[in-house]
């Protein structure tokens, strides 16, 4: 276990990016249609059972949630309006808000996409990976859920959805997720480590 991410707390929530933290240091965000299990991976990540709220109904994280893993480096959960009752206004705001915080954020450094392993590359998914490559993010892909189909489905799903990245420009990786069943975390900080810049000579005390 990577004893960093165990010491993540709650910074705040931001209905819009004007209200985020300041700008600086090391930022990674958590995007997903919602209820692919962002916040459960978040959880399962920092070790903390209810750091990220979670919820059976969709939509249940509507701000940008910022999370302090240590005094320069940021999780952010993302909302994942990506399911049928939000009405077109809700829809065009959220657009706006997620291609201007894409964008213009400087300090993000890469993007966690999350996916249902039963559901992968969605519409939405194909959107966010759109603005992946228009920022020049790199992306990281985690097949959440993967507790859901055995184990042979859950390699054929791994390897479908690499298929259809080969047209990505940015970097991209993808990996197997289950926050029930508390696999492919390690994997996941190895992501994080890189894109926070964690490990470094300078700071030895933050790797187990
Ligand atoms: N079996 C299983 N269920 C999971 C897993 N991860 C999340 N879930 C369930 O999926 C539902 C949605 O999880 P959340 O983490 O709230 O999803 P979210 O992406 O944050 O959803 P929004 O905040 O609505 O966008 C909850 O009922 C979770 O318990 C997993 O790895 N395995
Ligand atoms: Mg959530």
């Amino acid at each position: 276990m990577n004893v960093l991410y165990t010491k993540t707390i709650f910074l705040l929530s931001a209905p819009q990016i004007g209200l985020a933290p300041p700008d600086e240091g090391f930022e990674v965000a958590f995007a997903g249609r919602s209820n692919a299990g962002k916040s459960s991976a978040i959880n399962a990540i920092t070790a903390k059972k209810a750091l990220a709220r979670t919820s059976k109904t969709p939509g249940r994280t509507q701000q940008l949630v910022f999370f302090r893993v240590d005094s320069g480096r940021r999780i952010v959960d993302l909302p994942g309006y990506g399911y049928a009752k939000v009405p077109a206004a809700v829809q065009k705001t959220w657009q706006k808000t997620m291609e201007a915080y894409f964008s213009r954020r400087r300090s993000l450094m890469g993007i966690f996409l999350l996916m249902d392993i039963r559901r992968p590359m969605t519409e939405f998914d194909q959107q966010m990976i759109r603005w992946c490559d228009a920022c020049e993010l790199p992306l990281h892909i985690a097949l959440t859920k993967a507790d859901k189909l055995g184990r042979g489905a859950a390699k054929t799903a791994l390897l479908d959805t690499r298929n259809k990245l080969r047209e990505v420009d940015v970097p991209v990786s993808i990996q197997l997720f289950s926050a029930t069943q508390r696999t492919g975390i390690d994997q996941a900080h190895e992501v994080l480590d890189r894109w926070l810049q964690v490990g470094g000579m300078a700071e030895p005390e933050h790797m187990e």
